[in-house]
């Protein structure tokens, strides 16, 4: 049921998906008019056949002059034709209109899918943090499969049920006005039990549509986590998880099932009575000589095309309930607002010289579980400064804030002098470039993942930047070089190369900052050396910050700066660090006491 406040809501969300309409207002039009027809000579037909019957059939007997049967005949003929004409009419207007509003639908969705992407791929971090894979896919692709049915199925079936539903009531008592009402006397009936069912079975489809976001999200962690599965043989209980879910979903498909078995023979059921009520009445009729057999043939057939809009009206109802959900997460999904908001009048710079300062930093991913606290540094530009410390000590977080993916709760964050704040967000990440620790290598060639599509980055840029870095002999080895095939995620990849690549994806833009958060990973000595190289290359000119796990990246560095649990620890030069006899002496010494 929809209470007062849900029908408020309801008729918000329908406002806002009409918008997504109005502009194929003509078409609509279009498929509004064919269904006009279509309803008009569909129920033209009945009334052709009582024509026939009353106004010529009985007049055909026995004995009849040759003449008079042929003009009877010919009159039948004509009336033949006329639905015959109705017949392909109707055909033809059925047909159209189902073309036309299927085409507008997917247009309409096809708007809707990109608007809804656009969306998403313009939120924050955070946003993607705090929503799991699985429901944005499902928002996305069944969501708006459902809002189609909203615009296709319902818009239309509306009309043309109600349409049919007066038009057939108008028939009905025009032509008898005592048996039209007895047909209408048996609504109520239907409409309870319609009523009670379509009560029932919302409830089903949304446990329904529960359970399928649930196998949604299953699948889709556990597929992009299948190398983690099987490495730890979790098949077996990941198979039962989904195995559950999977029941589940098959029980209550199997409740609706069931539902559907009563309600449709409990309809039919009704319908026969109405039939048989109208024998028994119309028959006496009959007899009586004050209802004709043609009308009682016509009323035959208008009580069961009668049925038909009124069951479909309670299913449509249905479909709107899921449509409305669906538009409901959808506008939802639409109205997340970015946690990071742009300037509206960002400063521009032609090149950023790369000073960054963190003034009294405090951050927390939520709430108030501060990852930085009060953490101050100046790095000046060109500088190398490595950050060092314990797992979770928050280096990648600082990475993560420089390039501003997430807002700071206090102090502030300056680039050349300027809160990074008032820059433009595309600038700033263009001026910074960073290599993260987890490569993402996306399915494609290997110039694509290291151009990315990025108008600024010549195929000329990422062979250069592939020199740079080391990474031009073994892309030259690779079956087609440049054009080699890389897969999903880059499972043909060693971890080196990996690394190589995406400092190759980073330098091509030129940024002014780099930022290198070290994978973990052990790599071979020999790549050790080509990536030490690389870095080495790379910071020429520019700022570095770099997250550091092996020494060898940090002995040139003009500072290192300790981190633990979320506060700068120590700070200095690797030789004044190791004097200090602190943190760091005992990270340098556990790493070479190996
Ligand atoms: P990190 O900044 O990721 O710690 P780290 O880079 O120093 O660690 P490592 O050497 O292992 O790479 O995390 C600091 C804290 O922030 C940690 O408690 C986890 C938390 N965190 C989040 O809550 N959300 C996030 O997205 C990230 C990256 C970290
Ligand atoms: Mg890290």
């Amino acid at each position: 049921m929809i209470n007062k406040r849900g029908q408020l809501i309801n008729t918000k969300v329908m406002g806002r998906l009409l918008r997504y309409a109005y502009p194929h207002w003509r078409s609509f039009f279009l498929v509004f008019g064919l269904i006009l027809l279509m309803t008009i000579t569909s129920l033209a037909q009945p009334r052709l056949v009582q024509w026939i019957i009353d106004n010529h059939l009985v007049n055909l007997s026995p004995g009849m002059e040759e003449g008079a049967v042929r003009q009877e005949l010919f009159q039948i003929g004509i009336i033949a034709l006329t639905y015959l004409g109705t017949v392909l009419i109707n055909f033809g207007s059925n047909y159209a209109h189902f073309w036309v509003l299927n085409k507008t639908g997917q247009t309409i969705l096809l708007n809707l899918r990109q608007e809804v992407y656009d969306h998403v791929m313009s939120l924050s971090m955070s946003f993607f943090d705090t929503n799991p894979l699985g429901n944005l896919v499902t928002r996305i692709t069944n969501d708006t499969e459902n809002l189609n049915e909203m615009f296709t199925s319902v818009l239309t079936s509306l009309f043309q049920n109600i349409v049919s539903i007066i038009g057939i009531i108008l028939i009905m008592l025009t032509m008898n006005f005592r048996l039209g009402l007895m047909v209408l006397a048996l609504t109520p009936a239907i409409l309870i039990i319609s009523f009670v069912f379509r009560n029932i079975i919302q409830k089903v489809y949304e446990e329904q549509r529960r359970i399928l976001s649930k196998i949604n999200n299953h699948l889709s962690e556990n597929l992009s986590g299948m190398n983690v599965i099987q490495m730890f043989h979790q098949e077996e209980k990941v198979y039962q998880e989904f195995d559950k879910a999977d029941r589940d979903y098959l029980r209550e498909s199997q409740r609706e099932v069931k539902y559907f078995a009563t309600y449709r023979p409990a309809v039919e059921l009704i319908r026969s009575l109405g039939i048989a009520l109208l024998l028994w009445y119309g028959g006496g009729g009959f007899i009586r000589e004050t209802i004709t057999f043609g009308i009682l043939y016509a009323y035959i057939e208008y009580i069961q095309r009668f049925f038909h809009p009124i069951l479909s009206l309670a299913e449509t109802y249905n479909v709107i309930q899921s449509a409305l959900t669906s538009s409901r997460r959808i506008f939802s999904l639409m109205d997340e607002k970015r946690t990071v908001i742009n300037q509206t009048d960002p400063i521009q710079v032609d090149r950023l010289m790369g000073k960054v300062e963190f003034d009294h930093v405090w951050f927390a991913y939520k709430g108030e579980e501060w990852v930085l606290k009060d953490v101050s540094f100046i790095i000046e530009p060109g500088e190398f400064v490595a950050f060092v410390g314990s797992t979770g000590a928050g280096k990648s977080s600082i990475m993560h804030l420089i390039s501003r993916f997430y807002d700071i709760q206090r102090g502030s964050i300056r680039i050349d002098g300027i809160d990074i704040k008032n820059f433009d967000e595309q600038q700033l990440r263009q001026a910074v470039g960073v290599v993260q620790q987890d490569v993402f290598l996306f399915g494609g060639t290997v110039e694509e993942n290291i151009t990315l599509g990025r108008e600024y980055v010549s195929r000329d840029d990422a062979i250069q930047a592939s020199k740079l870095v080391n990474a031009e002999t073994f892309i030259r080895r690779l079956p087609g070089g440049y054009e080699a095939p890389v897969m999903e995620r880059g499972a043909t990849f060693s971890a080196g190369q990996r690394q190589l690549l995406s400092y190759a994806r980073t330098v091509a833009a030129d940024p002014s900052m780099l930022i290198l958060d070290e994978a973990t990973a052990n790599i071979d000595t020999e790549t050790e050396l080509l990536i030490q190289d690389a870095i080495i290359k790379m910071s020429r000119n520019r700022t570095t910050i770099a997250v550091a796990h092996r020494i060898s990246t940090i002995a040139d560095a003009d500072k290192i700066i300790v981190m633990h649990h979320g506060e700068i620890a120590e700070e200095g030069t690797k030789d004044q660090l190791l004097e200090q006899d602190g943190i760091f002496r005992v990270l340098y010494e556990l790493q070479f006491d190996r």
